[in-house]
């Protein structure tokens, strides 16, 4: 099966406009994990390649798509949302495919990048600078400018999630965006460039070089002409992107994961947090940043927490994404190695329910158990490292305090959930976890294109999502005039 996003062939790059063979003419296998098959090749693209694709984002800020209004911008972001929403079924199915992802899943994707595309096409003409009181005779007014040209190196688990909420909103600000995608998933990164062609998007304002991460992915954070790096990943190469920034001086938004808690209380609806329990950590097979990998219940209400959770991970059907079930296969046989592995590593633990793989899963497809551990001691490695598989630790506790202590007591900190009745807890907790989110009886995983995001700690730095992602994607100037 050769798969073909939109009718492309999926072995170009797009640089400058133009569906292009990358300068090798080389390949990389892109695999469907649920069965193992080969979809098709893709653009194995290299520095020569990131080298044209910079070059082509600098000449679209000095042309054409530099010279757009921030109205004019906004509309282009709008006709995007529009062709992303029409072609949401197709875009599915690519991402099903590609990543893995049961389908209901992948359409909640489309949804979102429609979304990121509707709200940054909104606010691009809303970002504005302020006046400044200042001495005797001056007028002192700052002025929001795009940063120039911007890297975007993309990881395969939200493909779709990920360049709305960085791309769109470079792009809403005036940037030129050259975008790497992981080599494990592609498919909707080309499509998404397509459907911006199609939307009248000036060509350059948005290259595309798919390839590896040692290769692409080096080349492009190490590129003096790139202005601001946004890169979501794994904590190794998160270091060596901002080493990289660092050479070149220019800032970086890092969004690397994490190991994030929802605390239970005695108090709590348990009935209402339920399916957030248990969304959170299985949603995409337990490959998201923000997945809700500890769950921390208070000795009041453990046994029932606990039990049902059993009772909903026993009922959970894993099998080919197509087939839509609650949990797909991970990204590769890799990804399944390191999570198989984690899940070994918690042989001296109780564990408390798994889920199911379909008996007739194809062998090659990269599945494994959702395994629901019970009990866990919170200094264990599976209540402190990130599996990024559908393997959630349930973690008792006696009060708030110890509460807090095992929340906060990883090297992590992006999202964390409070679920009580007692507002004055839910004000105390919100302040003092260590979280760049906090859900007070609810929990979004990957949710919120309006909502501020990012974390602190191995998290990363820097916050993408709604207005504060314009502010990260330009910087500020002042003007001060001395008038008398
Ligand atoms: O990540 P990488 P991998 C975590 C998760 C997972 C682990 C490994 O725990 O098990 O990371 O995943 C590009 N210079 N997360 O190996 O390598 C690469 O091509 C520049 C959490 O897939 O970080 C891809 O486009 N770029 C995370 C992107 O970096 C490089 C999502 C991510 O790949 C590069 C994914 C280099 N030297 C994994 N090497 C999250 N925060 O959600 C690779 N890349």
């Amino acid at each position: 099966m050769t798969i073909r996003p939109l009718g492309l062939d999926p072995s170009h790059c797009l640089i400058a406009g133009r569906w292009q063979v990358p300068s090798a003419g080389e390949r990389i296998a892109l695999i469907n994990p649920s069965d193992g098959s080969t979809l098709c090749g893709v653009a194995a693209g290299n520095a020569d390649d990131i080298n044209a694709a910079v070059a082509a984002a600098q000449a679209a800020r000095d042309g054409e798509w530099g010279r757009l209004t921030a109205s004019e911008r906004g509309r282009i972001l709008a006709r995007i949302g529009v062709l992303v929403a029409e072609n949401a079924g197709h875009l599915a199915e690519l991402e099903a495919l590609d990543v893995g992802k049961p389908l209901t899943q992948a359409r909640a994707d489309v949804a979102a990048l429609a979304r990121y595309m509707e709200f940054y096409a909104g606010a691009a003409d809303k970002v504005h600078g302020s006046t400044i009181p200042y001495l005797e005779g001056y007028t002192v007014y700052t002025l929001r400018e795009a940063h120039g040209v911007t890297g975007h190196i993309i990881p395969w688990n939200y493909p779709m999630q990920i360049i709305g909420r960085s791309v769109g909103a470079a792009l809403a600000m005036g940037n030129a965006c050259v975008l790497k995608p992981a080599e494990e998933a592609c498919l909707t990164a080309l499509a998404f460039g397509e459907l911006a062609r199609q939307a009248g998007l000036p060509d350059g304002a948005l290259n595309i070089v798919p390839g590896s991460g040692a290769v692409a992915g080096a080349a492009l954070s190490a590129h003096p002409g790139i202005q601001h790096l946004s890169f979501t990943g794994s904590v190794a190469t998160g270091r060596l992107v901002q080493q990289a920034a660092g050479s070149n001086v220019v800032p970086v938004t890092l969004e690397l994961g994490g190991k994030s808690p929802q605390l239970v209380f005695d108090d709590a609806d348990i009935d209402g947090a339920l399916p957030f329990l248990i969304n959170a950590g299985i949603q995409n097979a337990g490959q998201t940043c923000s997945a809700a990998s500890r769950i921390l219940v208070q000795r009041g209400v453990y046994d029932q927490v606990l039990s049902a959770m059993a009772e909903r991970y026993r009922a959970l059907t894993v099998g080919p994404a197509l087939g839509d079930p609650n949990v797909g296969p991970l990204i590769s046989l890799r990804q399944k190695d390191i999570v198989t592995s984690y899940i070994d590593a918690g042989a001296d633990l109780s564990v408390a329910a798994t889920g199911q793989i379909a008996e007739d899963a194809p062998a090659g497809g990269a599945y494994v158990t959702p395994t629901l551990f019970g009990g866990v001691p919170p200094s264990h490695r599976l209540a402190q490292e990130e599996i990024f598989g559908p393997v959630q630790v349930v973690i008792p506790f006696d009060d708030e305090a110890e509460a807090l202590g095992i929340a906060n007591g990883t090297e992590y900190g992006l999202v964390a959930a409070v679920w009580t009745r007692d507002g004055a807890r839910q004000m105390r907790l919100a302040r003092a976890l260590r979280a760049g989110q906090v859900f007070l009886n609810n929990y979004g995983a990957g949710g919120g294109v309006e909502l501020p995001f990012g974390g602190s700690g191995l998290s990363g730095h820097g916050r993408e999502k709604g207005f504060e992602a314009l502010y990260a994607f330009s910087s500020l100037k002042t003007v001060a005039a001395l008038h008398g």
